[in-house]
């Protein structure tokens, strides 16, 4: 359907392009990008030439110049003003058709993919996204619920309902669909389609406080195979390794890394990661080979002991959890961290966890949610520290999400 430029533009690639498209709803909408940059395109042309036409033959070039009498004006020519007018009429239908189009083809799965359509809830919270898959059922539980990564089965209409918990947020994954408003008390909804298996950016376009900018997603889009085990995976509970004798418990287990706090600038993303993300994707899905369940079991215990259950769920393994924060049962899968702003490797999660402020500014696990304390907490009107991991707790706690597959 790239009618007009064929694939010249393709070059504006980049993780978060509308030209370089991978799907239906943003391939129509990048076409009537393109219907209206030629519009616009020809109409600046035209006037461009006349203005460069009329200043070099009417420009004064000596003196004498000055005391030419105004040529004839053709101000009121009511064939000239009736022209333009029927032109520029003519100009908006030319991109109002498609447009409208567009409109409607965004607006809803087509009638004849509508069976065969997956449903997903995406709920948008300061600042992060959880997403529910209504159809897959956990006995006792509710739907299958993730958060900031949307997995998807290729080929497949997803329609996407979109919600807000707190503000108004905005869902857009700019190569599979334009931005919807998430707004609070109303429902709003897209759908998407992508063609091939992909790891795409997603970015909430709706300015909602103080760490919007960070608050993005992933959407990875799999073979159907590959989709099916891992609606297998995510349904299960949480991974418990056999735990550990006691005596191996009260001994200090090596971390496996060095930390250095890298600081708060530091990027989020190795090189190796955004080369082949959707590789990186997969492979997060199994165990680490050097899996160290003494650490683990550790971990597990620093967990409910740190209070990290007042807000998280981790399914079969720790009870508790507010639906406020986003699901852990399976955070160790996943390929990022604090809403797709850290790459999901040891050393982010080490800084996650003991300074969540000086990655994400004002975020709410630091701040604390709906009168449920976070790292700090409100004592006479003052913010006091209210949960401390250490440098030398962490790599416990790391061990222990990262067994989360
Ligand atoms: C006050 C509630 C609260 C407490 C207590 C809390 N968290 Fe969080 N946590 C959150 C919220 C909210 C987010 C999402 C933050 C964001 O991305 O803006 C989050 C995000 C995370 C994430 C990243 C999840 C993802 O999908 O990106 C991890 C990992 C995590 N928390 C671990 C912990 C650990 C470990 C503890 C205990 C030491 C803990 N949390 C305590 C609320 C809490
Ligand atoms: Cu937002």
């Amino acid at each position: 359907m790239p009618l007009f430029f064929g694939g010249w533009l393709n070059w504006l690639t980049g993780p978060q392009s509308t030209i370089d498209v991978a799907g239906p709803v943003a391939e129509s909408q990048r076409h009537v990008f393109y219907v209206t940059v030629w519009v616009t395109g020809i109409i600046f042309v035209l006037v461009a030439s006349v203005l460069t036409y009329a200043t070099l033959k009417y420009k004064a070039r000596n003196d004498s110049d000055e005391q030419t009498p105004t040529p004839p004006q053709g101000h009121g020519n009511p064939f000239i003003e009736l022209g333009l007018i029927a032109a520029s009429v003519l100009a908006l239908v030319f991109i109002a058709i498609p447009t409208l189009r567009a409109i409607w083809y965004a607006y809803d799965v087509p009638a004849a993919e509508k069976t065969n359509a997956l449903e997903v809830n995406a709920t948008g919270y300061q600042w992060w996204f959880k997403f529910e898959y209504p159809s897959e059922q956990i006995d006792g539980v509710g739907p299958l619920t993730t958060a900031n990564e949307l997995v998807i089965p290729v080929g497949r209409a997803i329609r996407i309902n979109l919600r807000a918990n707190d503000v108004m947020h905005s869902f857009w994954v700019p190569k599979l669909a334009g931005k919807v408003d998430m707004i609070p008390n109303r429902g709003n909804h897209l759908w998407l389609k992508a063609d091939a298996p992909g790891y795409f950016w997603g970015q909430c376009a709706e300015y909602c406080g103080e760490s919007h900018a960070v608050m993005r997603f992933r959407l990875i889009a799999l073979a159907q195979k590959d989709y099916a085990e891992w609606i297998i995976a995510q349904k299960a509970p949480a991974r418990a390794l056999t735990p550990p004798s006691d005596g191996a418990l009260a001994k200090t287990q090596p971390a496996g890394y060095a930390f250095k706090n890298p600081g708060r600038n530091a990027p989020g993303y190795s090189s190796a990661f955004d080369t082949d993300p959707l590789a990186a994707w997969l492979k997060q899905q199994k165990p680490a080979a050097n899996e160290n369940p003494v650490l683990i079991a550790q971990g597990h215990d620093l967990f409910t002991a740190k209070s990290c259950v007042t807000c998280h769920v981790v399914r079969g393994n720790n009870m508790g959890g507010a639906p406020f924060a986003p699901d852990l049962t399976h955070i160790g899968s996943r390929t990022t961290i604090a809403a797709g702003l850290l790459e999901n490797n040891s050393v982010n999660l080490h800084r996650w966890i003991t300074r969540p402020n000086e990655v994400k500014p004002g975020n709410k696990m630091y701040l604390g949610i709906n009168g449920m304390p976070g790292y700090m907490m409100m004592q006479d009107d003052k913010l006091v520290p209210h949960i401390v991991v250490s440098d030398e707790e962490a790599p416990a706690i790391v061990a222990y999400l990262q067994s989360l597959k």
